[in-house]
């Protein structure tokens, strides 16, 4: 993702992510929460979450290089992230979850492609935690992004 970066930007990104990376090489989630809530104090919470649970790639709670290219990539508009992009436009009240049942009407639609036992499999494993709601981790998990 982050290679359509220009050589140019690629250097101001490195130094931004250089300047707020903890000793381990990392920026922690809540730490780019703050520091981007900073720069964009009418950027609404929620979305700001919503943008850095996307960004979070392995789901350590930390941003590493090259999750930050890639957020500064996508946010450039120079790439689309499509899983985040699916998500989204799952995700209305912009939480970072799905709604199980939302999920399992795209599923449906899309069951000509996918065996009636693999996507029974997948809402099983989907809706484990029997909360109704899907996190973007399974989403992803689940659609092998
Ligand atoms: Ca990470």
């Amino acid at each position: 993702m982050a290679d359509k970066l220009t050589a140019k930007q690629r250097e101001e990104f490195q130094h931004a992510f250089d300047m707020f990376k903890e000793d381990n090489g990392n920026i922690p989630n809540e730490k780019l929460h703050a520091t981007l809530k900073s720069l964009m104090p009418d950027m609404d919470d929620k979305e700001l979450t919503q943008m850095i649970n996307y960004v979070d790639l392995d789901d350590n709670g930390e941003i590493d290089n090259g999750e930050f290219l890639s957020m500064m990539a996508v946010h450039l508009g120079l790439d689309e992230n499509e899983e985040a992009t699916a998500f989204k436009y799952l995700d209305n009240e912009m939480e970072g979850m799905v709604c199980f049942d939302d999920l399992k009407h795209v599923l449906e639609n899309m069951a000509d492609k996918l065996a009636e036992e693999d996507m029974i499999n997948v809402l099983n494993e989907l809706e484990c935690d029997g909360s109704g709601k899907v996190s973007f981790k399974w989403f992803r998990k689940v659609f092998c992004f």
